[in-house]
């Protein structure tokens, strides 16, 4: 009966900051009091009045909010409401997030391909090399006159994409745009920031060198005839469930060069060498490597505009069929202005800018694998004292828009009964929501950052509520984090490594009423469209460009508490 009585009231099972905002939600009939005590009920340290009856949007369920925020006392906690039992224990303290966003950055380490993963480095989660990936074969899609099918070429390192063993250009490149772009906003938090990798001992910040694993690969997967970029690297179908990495043989292929795959290249490639300039003693010709790459990509695109990648079409024609993730855009002029973005500010090249279709465009889309613009409109807000003129005479309209953006978030975060940004749209419940969540965060942070005004912090902060566990699922939804987390991802590397816990720090994909995979979901409601099974692949897998977005959200409120 505990396990039912803890599992009512939703709220952060991490915890929260003694200055932060602290809110739970009881679902049912409950009103009048509740109490925060001590974890064995004994004594009494706080008693509040449970808010306003809410009602969902997605369900029509009701709750209302428990509104601690004032108890600032540090130390481990339940709430207790009378008739609805206790939650989860909890924690107040300033150094509630620390472990947590430390994992969600080594995540991306126990997501490296090619590599040995000692002990030292990954505890019980220590595995032998898998996907070398120095034997690539070159697709009948993607052969050209130097490198015709079959080309053996070496493209090793990089990151499995998610809970299969593929590595996908698209999806790569807004994560690693994502990663660096946390760098970028917040140095001094990462500067010091130790994550035990086998190169913490080097002169970089870890989270840079995890970003140059997949970089490195990245640069693999241009071909330097013409710059051109394959979209993927990728088995013919994927490998089975319990296939551990290191047993993994199946013949791995590079296909057809795309526009979108050379213009996510050129964007990650341009903003690479923006961060990695200061380390040229470090990588002498890293940074200048890395902008070469970047044009050549973008010159490629340019000449080759709508190169979309159709995985049925392709299979048409060639063969063997690609059963794998398509991540086929059909639409690429957000990709266009993205990488005109990133080229034009690592180079002060005014004919990048003018690149640009609209600024800002019309319609102001949160960033997703298929949905770029937003990156690229970061990047100009994160250096707007470098902007030339021509840039400079766009940018207060765009500030406004991005403020405006934000706004409504904030607001669409007042009416939700969990009080939270996230879920306040009914198309928020896509597949891989907890992205939207992690998405929202930044773009409330970037509003924070341009206005100085914390309601903006305050509502991602509610976001991150929201992920750990304040939400309908009543999950907290990164691995290895919090009191009833998933057991079960869709993780090749979980499943197959014989450990009971699942690789810690990641995100899994989260409540999707589209439930496109074969599972049987506990009901149809949106936002409670989550299973905690392997087979779940539409909202319990893992995925890189899920975790980047938490990893940014949970880096930026540990980097700003301090200021
Ligand atoms: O995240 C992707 C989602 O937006 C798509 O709807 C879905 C189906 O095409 O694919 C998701 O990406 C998967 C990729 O194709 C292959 N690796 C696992 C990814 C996460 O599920």
């Amino acid at each position: 009966s505990g396990q039912q009585q803890f599992s009512e009231i939703r709220l952060n099972q991490v915890g929260f900051y003694p200055e932060g905002a602290k809110k739970a939600v009881v679902p049912g009939k409950a009103s009048g009091n509740f109490y925060i005590t001590t974890p064995n009920l004994s004594d009494t340290l706080y008693t509040g009045n449970l808010g306003a009856e809410l009602k969902s949007l997605h369900s029509g369920k009701t709750t209302r909010v428990a509104d601690f925020s004032t108890f600032r006392q540090s130390g481990t906690y339940v709430l207790l409401v009378p008739g609805q039992g206790y939650s989860y224990p909890f924690e107040v303290s300033q150094e509630v997030y620390q472990e947590m966003t430390k994992a969600a950055i080594k995540a991306f380490y126990f997501q490296r391909a090619s590599t040995d993963l000692e002990e030292e480095h990954a505890g019980q989660w220590s595995r032998p090399a898998g996907h070398p990936d120095n034997k690539v074969l070159v697709h009948a899609s993607a052969a050209s006159k130097k490198r015709p099918e079959g080309t053996v070429l070496a493209c090793s390192k990089g990151w499995y994409d998610a809970g299969d063993y593929n590595k996908y250009i698209v999806n790569s490149g807004i994560t690693t745009a994502t990663m660096l772009s946390a760098y970028e906003d917040f140095p001094v938090y990462f500067n010091t920031l130790n994550l035990q990798l086998p190169e913490s001992n080097n002169t970089l910040p870890d989270v840079l060198d995890e970003a140059l694993w997949n970089l490195r690969w990245m640069l693999t997967m241009q071909d330097p005839e013409d710059g051109g970029v394959y979209h993927k690297l990728t088995t013919a179908n994927f490998e089975g469930m319990s296939t551990k990495p290191s047993e993994a043989s199946a013949p791995r292929y590079v296909v057809k060069k795309s526009t979108a795959a050379a213009l996510n290249f050129a964007a990650v490639m341009a903003q690479a060498s923006r961060v990695f300039r200061k380390y040229d003693k470090e990588m002498p010709g890293f940074a200048d490597s890395s902008l070469v790459a970047a044009k050549a990509a973008w010159k490629w695109a340019r000449k080759n505009p709508a190169v979309l990648y159709d995985q049925s079409e392709m299979n048409k024609q060639y063969a063997p069929a690609i059963n794998t993730g398509a991540y086929g855009d059909k639409d690429v002029s957000d990709e266009f202005d993205w990488a005109a973005t990133e080229l034009y500010l690592a180079t002060k090249d005014d004919s990048y800018y003018k690149a640009i279709k609209a600024m800002p465009h019309k319609s102001m889309d949160l960033p997703s694998w298929g949905q770029v613009r937003f990156l690229g409109y970061f990047s100009l807000a994160r250096h707007e004292k470098e902007l030339t003129p021509a840039a400079k005479k766009n940018y207060p309209k765009l500030k406004a828009a991005l403020i405006a953006f934000a706004d409504q978030l904030v607001q669409a975060g007042e009416k939700t009964p969990y009080k939270v940004p996230m879920g306040g749209n009914a198309h928020d419940f896509v597949w891989g929501s907890n992205a939207v969540a992690g998405n929202q965060g930044i773009a409330l942070v970037q509003a924070y950052r341009l206005t100085k005004n914390k309601k903006y912090l305050d509502s991602a902060l509610a976001n991150l509520d929201y992920l750990l566990g304040r939400n309908a699922t009543g999950y907290s939804f990164l691995t290895g984090f919090g009191d009833k987390t998933p057991m079960f991802p869709h993780h090749r590397l979980s499943v197959s490594d014989g450990v009971k816990e699942p690789v810690p720090g990641l995100l899994v994909g989260g409540p999707n009423p589209g439930q496109q995979d074969d599972c049987t979901y506990p009901t149809k409601i949106a936002d409670e469209s989550y299973v905690d099974e392997e087979c779940s692949y539409a909202s319990n897998e893992i995925a890189i460009n899920w975790n980047a977005p938490f990893l940014y959200l949970a880096s930026a409120l540990e980097a700003l508490k301090y200021e």
